[in-house]
């Protein structure tokens, strides 16, 4: 039995994280994809991870290429072609560059690995998530967006950084869109199961809820070109993970609602279930009234960078 195989398009910042994370968990065999002008630094990306191997020991074959043939029959794809933020630009304004490589990818994809599991984690990334699954046509199921896992991430950091207390005991979801407008769920965050609200004050804890959502352009703001890559990867790579070990885990993910939490037909932060059926469920509970309408607020956001793909 051959090990899974698993196709990164777009080997740039993200794109090699991606591939030194999967190969040290030993997901399978990583084929790094990029267009030919790079190919050279994603052949040479692929090369010096083989060479990391003999230290852990780590089974797993790394390629690089931009050749599409070499993604055939791939089991997951982890989107990440595109053009970052620089300081300054929102995630919208990457919209046109970035869904047109989207469709190109999504086209490729459709005709190289029709039953794969798919992450997207370019940005805008409500909308390019949205336009894989409409260029593709593949099931809802296959198709998911890398965001909510990310801000969840960075909600738990500073939560832990303001308590003092273990990054590994703190819970919590951030729900909704990948922007300004994101919904941490800070009601539900706990540290060991104590509730956030009897830890850290009211004001700080909306000083954090802050921090949250404007994570990502803090990092472009102090990286002055590009945007984060080390979280980001390490995200993306617990969906993979979680999808080819069929791990049921639990994950704040852009998944194509059709009813839940009164969202139809936009692909919105959720809590997901991920297994060896892909997107397996959404897991809706009963939000509070501000919940609701800060969710629907961030709907109208998705709503509106989807509209503008056109799709
Ligand atoms: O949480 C999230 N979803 C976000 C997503 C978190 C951080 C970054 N976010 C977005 O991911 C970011 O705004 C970008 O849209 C993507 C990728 O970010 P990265 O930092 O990895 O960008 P790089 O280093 O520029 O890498 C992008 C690669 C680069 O090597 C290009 O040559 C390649 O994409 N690229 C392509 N690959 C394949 N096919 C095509 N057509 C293509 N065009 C560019």
């Amino acid at each position: 039995m051959s090990r899974p195989k698993i196709s990164l398009i777009g080997g740039g910042q993200i794109g090699g994280n991606l591939a030194l994370l999967a190969a040290q968990k030993e997901l399978g065999d990583i084929v790094i994809f990029d267009i030919p002008k790079v190919e050279g630094m994603v052949k040479g990306k692929a090369l010096d991870l083989m060479q990391l191997r003999p230290h852990d020991g780590y089974d797993a074959n790394i390629t690089g290429t931009s050749d599409w043939n070499d993604v055939k029959d791939s089991d997951v794809f982890i989107i990440t072609a595109g053009i970052p933020r620089k300081p300054g630009m929102d995630r919208e304004d990457l919209l046109e560059i970035n869904l047109g490589i989207m469709k190109d990818v999504a086209a490729n994809i459709k005709k190289q690995a029709p039953q794969s599991f798919v992450i997207v984690i370019s940005n805008p990334l409500d909308a390019m998530v949205y336009a894989f699954y409409k260029v593709s046509g593949f099931p809802k199921n296959q198709v998911v967006g890398m965001a909510g896992a990310l801000d969840s991430a960075r909600f738990r950091t500073f939560i832990a950084m303001e308590t003092g207390l273990s990054v590994q005991d703190v819970t919590c979801m951030v729900l909704g869109g990948h922007g300004d407008t994101m919904v941490p769920i800070t009601r539900l965050a706990t540290v060991g199961g104590v509730p956030v609200t009897d830890l850290i004050s009211a004001e700080r804890l909306a000083e954090i809820e802050h921090r949250t959502r404007f994570a990502g352009g803090e990092i472009v703001k102090l990286f002055g070109n590009g945007s984060a890559f080390y979280a980001p990867a390490q995200s993306a790579i617990e969906m993979a993970e979680s999808y080819l070990r069929d791990k049921k885990r639990v994950i704040p993910c852009a998944s194509l609602c059709t009813g839940e939490f009164g969202i139809d037909g936009y692909f919105i932060g959720v809590p997901t279930v991920i297994g060896t059926g892909g997107v397996e469920k959404i897991l809706e509970f009963q939000l509070t009234d501000d919940e609701q309408v800060e969710l629907n607020n961030t709907l109208e956001v998705v709503k509106k960078t989807v509209k503008e793909t056109g799709l």
